[in-house]
């Protein structure tokens, strides 16, 4: 049985699907691939149309889109399970993760993280007006999450489950930023489930630090 994760390093989802894998206690191959530039090699095109990351193998079995990755991971492997069983509360999870990757991902980490954090740092200008825009569309996402907040420490049930592990590299991100910690602060059932997801034990295990400070500023 052989299983490699093809993603990048400080993709959020490649580490949604890393958690997955490390709560299950899957040993896997991590192979790196960089969706931001030109080169990708021939055997990742082959494997995924739309050039994004992560995609896993199993043996001869490939599957792209994370969600669908998480979710076999659960069913395939041993350990704990990350689904509930209840069907309301599987439902909830599942809608978790759709208000997550329809509405959350690009605010949070493409337009407030990535020009607040990434772009300083690979030597690229930051847009001040993406990250208001993407400030905006942040806000009514982390409501509509604090108010399908079920669970105790969790987000639904009393486990934790694949929205949990979805959420958290977004927000590891969003919350290095001064404007995403506050915005965080107004949300108490969030603030207190980061309060306990940063120190869970497979979202410290898959922390991936942050890239060095490139030196130039391009003028792109
Ligand atoms: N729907 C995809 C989204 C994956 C995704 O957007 N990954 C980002 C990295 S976190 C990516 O590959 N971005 C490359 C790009 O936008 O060109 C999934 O669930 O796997």
């Amino acid at each position: 049985m052989a299983v490699e994760l093809h993603g990048y390093q400080y993709s959020v989802y490649t580490r949604i699907a890393r958690i997955a894998l490390a709560e299950k206690k899957v040993n896997y191959t991590h192979i790196e691939v960089d969706p931001f530039q030109e080169f990708i090699p021939e055997q990742y095109r082959a494997m995924h149309p739309f050039l994004r990351v992560p995609t896993l193998k199993h043996d001869d079995f490939i599957l792209y889109e994370t969600s669908a990755i998480t979710r076999y991971v659960d069913d395939s492997f041993s350990g704990p399970q990350l689904q509930p069983n209840h069907s309301r509360e599987r439902a909830r999870m599942s809608q978790i993760i759709s208000v997550i990757d329809n509405y959350g991902y690009w605010p949070m980490v493409r337009q407030v993280a990535s020009h607040r954090i990434f772009k300083p740092r690979f030597g690229e200008r930051t847009d001040e007006q993406e990250i208001k825009r993407g400030l905006k569309a942040s806000a009514p996402v982390l409501d509509a999450i604090e108010e399908l907040f079920t669970g105790r420490q969790f987000l639904v049930g009393t486990h934790l489950s694949l929205c949990d592990i979805h959420l958290a590299p977004m927000m590891a991100y969003f919350v290095m930023t001064d404007e995403g910690t506050a915005m965080l602060s107004g949300r108490q059932q969030l603030s207190r489930w980061w309060t306990y997801m940063q120190e869970h034990p497979s979202v410290v295990a898959t922390d991936p630090g942050l890239p060095p400070y490139q030196s130039s500023i391009s003028e792109s």
